[in-house]
């Protein structure tokens, strides 16, 4: 299908890693889709690795947004990852203010924690912008931990789809977007709950042995570029959990920074 969308996704530009721009920029585009980005910082490698350079690019994006205004650029959608700095969240509220098209949806993967834990370089006060930032949403898509970060949730290991509905309930107190919980464990399968219009869905797919970096991301690039095709949610999680669960089968073993989405992404 002719797709002639031209979204902005803000989110760091990690020189190496397969996480943030670096995915979401080759998926975009592969789906065709314009893909124009808004680097929050570089950084040398993504904060996994044992150190890392980064520089913030936050003093250079007022002159950007002054040359699009020039120039009169807007855009259909914005997808936000991982921003890096508290600051970047007014930032955001501006971008949007300012450069969007009638009806460009907002979708926000807060990208701060994981495995109950937040990510190096982020604190309470991190968590509490985005917090605002998220009422913008037209579609949040945190995972488990940072669902329990959000709602001041105590995280837990182990639970069930009423944890996990209970969660997508207090989200709505956050914001009037719908809702995707990533990353759900339930009954060995890994999955999303969607949360819309006062409704709940868990759907689940293969859970498999091994968890890797950057897939976060590549979900959320993937279910965007469906979302812009007019695709239902339900299909949206459909089409972004199996380039997910491909892109981890087919990553050789030894590499431990990132999946080889570039071989499904190659395929399709
Ligand atoms: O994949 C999320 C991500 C993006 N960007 C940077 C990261 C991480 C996760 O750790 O460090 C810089």
């Amino acid at each position: 299908m002719m797709n002639s969308k031209r979204i902005l996704t803000m989110q760091d530009l990690s020189c190496v890693g397969q996480c943030s721009l670096t995915v979401a920029l080759p998926i975009l585009s592969a789906h065709g889709v314009e893909t124009c980005v808004l680097p929050t910082a570089v950084l040398s490698n993504h904060t996994m690795f044992k150190g890392w350079s980064y520089l913030d690019l936050t003093p250079e994006i007022e002159n950007i947004f002054d040359n699009w205004r020039n120039n009169e650029i807007k855009f259909d959608a914005f997808l936000l990852g991982y921003l890096g700095k508290a600051e970047l969240m007014d930032i955001a509220n501006k971008c949007f203010d300012g450069f969007s098209n009638d009806g460009a949806p907002v979708i926000i993967d807060p990208v701060f924690a994981d495995n109950g834990k937040i990510y190096t370089g982020f604190d309470a006060n991190y968590v509490a912008n985005m917090r605002k930032l998220i009422k913008r949403a037209n579609y949040v898509l945190p995972n488990i931990t940072e669902a329990c970060f959000l709602t001041d949730t105590e995280y837990r290991e182990n639970y069930d789809e009423e944890f996990i509905c209970s969660l997508a309930k207090k989200l709505t107190a956050l914001t009037d977007g719908k809702i995707i919980l990533t990353g759900a464990e339930v009954n060995g399968k890994i999955g999303e709950y969607i949360y819309s219009g006062g409704k709940g869905k868990l759907i689940l797919h293969e859970l498999l042995p091994t968890k890797k970096h950057g897939t976060g991301d590549i979900f959320a690039s993937v279910f965007t570029a469906h979302l812009l095709d007019g695709c239902t949610l339900e299909k949206c999680c459909d089409r972004a959990a199996l380039f997910v669960r491909e892109s981890i089968k087919i990553t050789r073993p030894e590499h431990f920074y990132g999946v080889d989405f570039e071989q499904v992404l190659k395929k399709k």
